[in-house]
């Protein structure tokens, strides 16, 4: 048998697929279809190995529910709005779209030779027009729906460049091309409603079992739900500032109470606006909170600081206690009311505050098994459970008892006629601002005008479309330079009016492509009975990165197309799949990286060693780390599949870990690929002359056809198990051990008889069909050598006989006095009876027995015998 050769057999079955439109759904769904989809990429410019993880993954489902029956939907497309492209303009000189396009058009080539069963005919780009027209339309019915809605909201603003920033373009607090230090602005912009569905979507994810846990719990933790109370706490008389009585805050922990010892606000709230405007500390105290930025994320790790205001609150359980009021840069003012009681004992960030400012510390909660004359807090919050004490009328109760009798007795005290607390669920989960002061990207399709105010621009007027003739010379929006494509007709009065220039955000893009693809090429975003059909998708899969956003606006997206008639469905994605990433070794010359292409390796006193292969140089080998361009430990897939073909690299993908794993990209491993590629390819060969017409075995007697049929139905039970499973790892081995068993049993096969040669021809066949969804061009090429015509893409699965499955004897561990002597083998239906006898007939037992009796003799069917002397 030939080598054989990936470089021609590869393009060869890939134009033959194209050509037979072979991996395309049928179109209004029929069947029992089967939704399978990698999330689509950012169209870089150039594949990189995770994407040929990602895919390799997908097409593995893909082709294997294709085989089990199933009309299977696998389409690809690109994500092709964003920064990049915009940057790339002002870098060089080049259109955004230009650029977009001819980065998708090499990215399709590469994507193509890895062979993958993609349903090309329905591929769009979220920057082509006919695809962002239809975004127009839900955002316009997601204004008519009540939601999409306008509001102030902060940007990073620029001060020299003059321009508002995406979060990609501040690095630490700086902006990108300026390099001057961002501030935070207040725009008018555009938002969608997710907070409607917070409850919803948190309930939801209960129903989504084929999702991964830490997934689940990174949404629930996202969305965020805390259930407390809203407490007035009244401002003692003459420390306040006119118009502020009282101060409320949010808690969910008012079983603390009487461990308070501040109350504190954010910088941001009135009341500390109020009092500025008389103590130009405390302005100064706002501004500097304010310049180092308010997120959460910021205040996670900045350092707890306080302004005392000279305000004292009174305790809502007692009138003669008063406790001081701060201004504090932990305090955000869009969670809650803005307003806090700190609790040093129980809150770690209160504690921390306390220490600096020496404010009293109180533990309110004693932990089991403590003695309460002795509990004390040092440097650690204590935020468990236990008995409240130190608490006048709760002491004794547990912290949710405590809860209920404040809720409770707060609730029915009034002040001014209102009860001084009441319960209050909150959200950390925010609207999503959607606005980008950007040019690339898809026109929000609103207009502003003079006498109407905001106006959506009429339907028969969309799309609203991208004006070509942009200039990238200064930062900025292009958009708000261009010379006309501002000016427009206000569709209600007819008077002029301005196009809005805020652009949606690229997770909106990608938050409904997946509906797109059911009907990619309809006049309307989605025909709703042919999504209906599809929908959802069975097997998602892609990065963890995207465990959040992406998935979350998705789920919103669904929800709110089905309040637009768009679709009907629950959620998007019914499997969720979130694969490792592609790492790789280090290379260091001096202070250098090293490319792998650069370094050879030898073998010193069983030491590797490695030389940069241009200099002659010793290199030292580095830590295993992600693929990336500053440690230059990128392979790029367009070489490996170059060398090797795009079946050794799908191969060694899926082979070496578990999919939720990392992989380690190896050269050796991808050579050990190639040769068992190699090794396949030769099985079948030398055997294809051989099988005769042999027919498919009915029974067989013979002692090796039997063992070569069984190790096939076998295999192919275990692969079809593990696909489902989406353990494509455990699968390559199972047909690693399958390749060997039949290199030795079809050895000899000229001189076979006819029963054996029918059990090699099943065998090879079920081989060939059980690699095809990983090695599609091997599988196809060796199929063909089998004596077929036919695509074996389009054939079914291998049939399995279960009968085969079954073994005829087991083999139980031979315990004497619970220490394994041996192993003791018997027929697979041998009664407990039957295996106590095969026991004592054992050569270890009557040794251990010495003619006696054994004391006793536990058989457990199937798992052990344990015999006692
Ligand atoms: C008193 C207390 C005592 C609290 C205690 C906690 C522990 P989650 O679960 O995230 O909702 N908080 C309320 N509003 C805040 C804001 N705008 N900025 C910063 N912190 C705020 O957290 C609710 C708790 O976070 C609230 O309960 C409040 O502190 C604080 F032993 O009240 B707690
Ligand atoms: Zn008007």
């Amino acid at each position: 048998t030939e080598r054989y050769n990936p470089r021609a057999v590869e393009p060869r079955w890939q134009k033959a697929w194209d050509e037979a439109k072979l991996y395309e759904a049928r179109s209004d769904a029929p069947g029992e279809t089967y939704y399978v989809l990698e999330m689509f990429p950012y169209p870089s410019g150039r594949i990189h190995m995770g994407h040929v993880r990602n895919y390799a993954m997908g097409d593995v489902v893909a082709r294997y529910k294709r085989a089990r029956g199933f009309n299977v939907l696998h389409p690809m497309g690109w994500d092709a709005f964003g920064m990049p492209a915009e940057n790339a303009a002002m870098q060089n000189r080049v259109h955004p779209a230009k650029w977009t396009y001819e980065n998708i058009a090499s990215m399709r080539a590469q994507l193509k030779s890895m062979g993958l069963s993609l349903d090309w005919s329905r591929e769009f780009a979220t920057c082509d027009v006919e695809y962002y027209h239809r975004q127009q339309m839900l955002f316009l019915d997601f204004l008519d729906a009540g939601l999409a809605y306008r509001k102030k909201s902060k940007v990073n603003w620029d001060p020299v460049d003059m321009t508002v920033l995406a979060n990609e373009q501040v690095e630490d607090g700086r902006g990108w091309r300026s390099g001057a230090l961002v501030e935070q602005r207040e725009l008018v912009q555009w938002f969608f409603k997710i907070t409607e569905y917070a409850d919803d979507l948190l309930e939801a994810l209960d129903h989504l079992p084929n999702w991964p846990d830490k997934v689940r719990l990174m949404q629930k933790n996202w969305i965020g739900k805390s259930e407390g109370l809203m407490v007035r706490w009244q401002l003692a008389g003459g420390t306040a500032p006119a118009g502020h009585d009282e101060l409320t805050v949010f808690t969910t922990r008012p079983d603390t109470l009487f461990g308070a010892s501040f109350l504190a606000v954010a910088a941001d709230h009135p009341l500390a606006a109020s009092l500025a405007r008389n103590d130009p500390a405390l302005a100064d105290f706002i501004a500097e909170c304010r310049r180092a930025g308010t997120s959460a994320e910021a205040l996670e790790t900045a350092e707890k600081n306080g302004y005392r205001t000279g305000v004292e609150a009174v305790h809502p359980f007692d009138p003669a206690w008063t406790l001081p009021v701060y201004v504090a840069n932990f305090v955000l003012m869009d969670y809650g009311t803005g307003a806090i009681f700190g609790c040093p004992a129980h809150d770690q960030r209160d504690l921390d505050f306390a220490r600096k400012y020496e404010l009293p510390v109180t533990p309110v909660v004693l932990p089991s098994r403590e003695d309460p004359t002795v509990f004390t807090i040092y440097a650690e919050a204590y935020g468990g459970d236990g008995v409240l004490f130190n608490s006048r009328f709760l002491d004794g109760m547990s912290p949710q008892e405590g809860f209920e009798a404040v809720a409770t007795r707060l609730g029915e005290t009034m002040l001014d006629g209102a009860p001084q607390a009441v319960r209050k669920v909150n959200f950390r989960l925010r609207d999503w601002g959607v606005s980008r002061q950007r040019y690339w990207g898809c026109p929000i399709p609103v207009l502003h005008c003079e006498t109407c105010g905001v106006v959506p621009e009429a339907r028969e007027n969309l799309p609203v479309r991208l004006p070509d003739d942009v200039e990238f010379d200064k930062p900025g929006n292009p958009l708000d330079r261009h010379p006309t494509w501002r000016q427009a007709t206000c569709p209600r009065c007819g008077g002029g009016a301005r196009r809005e220039t805020d652009t949606m955000d690229t997770f909106v893009d990608s938050s409904w492509y997946f509906a797109r693809f059911t009907s990619p090429r309809a006049e309307t975003p989605t025909v709703p009975a042919i999504a209906d059909a599809w929908l959802p998708v069975d097997q998602y899969i892609g990065g963890v990165e995207h465990a959040i956003l992406h998935l979350l606006y998705s789920r919103f997206f669904v929800r709110a197309m089905k309040a637009t008639g768009h679709l009907d469905l629950v959620e998007p994605f019914r499997g969720l799949f979130t694969q490792g990433m592609v790492v790789h070794e280090t290379y260091k010359d001096g202070r250098d990286w090293v490319p792998p292409s650069d370094v050879a390796f030898k073998e010193v006193d069983g030491q590797r060693q490695a030389t940069r292969v241009s200099t002659g140089a010793p290199i030292e080998i580095g830590g295993i780390e992600k693929m990336s361009k500053s440690k230059r430990n990128v392979v790029d897939p367009e070489d490996i599949i170059g060398s090797y073909g795009a079946d050794t690299a799908r191969w060694f993908m899926l082979s070496d870990s578990p999919p939720d794993r990392d992989v380690i990209w190896t050269e050796a491993g991808a050579e050990g690929a190639f040769r068992f590629v190699q090794r396949l390819w030769r099985l079948v060969g030398d055997a294809a002359p051989h099988l005769g017409d042999a027919a498919r075995p009915a029974s067989v007697t013979g002692e090796t056809a039997l063992a070569i049929r069984k190790a096939a139905h076998r295999t192919a039970s275990g692969v079809t198990a593990d696909i489902e499973r989406l353990g494509f790892n455990k699968a390559v081995a199972r047909v690693h051990e399958l390749v060997n068993t039949l290199a030795g049993a079809l050895g000899d096969l000229a001189r076979s008889d006819d029963e054996t040669k029918a059990a090699a021809a099943e065998a090879l066949e079920f081989l060939v069909k059980l690699i095809a969804p990983m090695m599609p061009h091997l599988a196809q090429e060796c199929w063909t050598v089998l004596g077929n015509e036919d695509f074996v893409a389009a054939r079914s699965w291998p049939q399995i006989d279960e009968a085969l499955l079954r073994d005829d004897s087991v083999t139980l561990p031979l315990q004497i006095n619970g220490k394994k002597r041996g192993d003791l083998t018997v027929p697979a239906d041998a009664s407990k009876a039957d295996i106590e006898q095969a026991a004592l007939d054992s050569q270890v037992v009557r040794d251990a027995l010495n003619g006696g009796q054994p004391k006793r003799l536990v058989v457990v069917p199937g798992r052990i015998v344990n015999v006692v002397v």
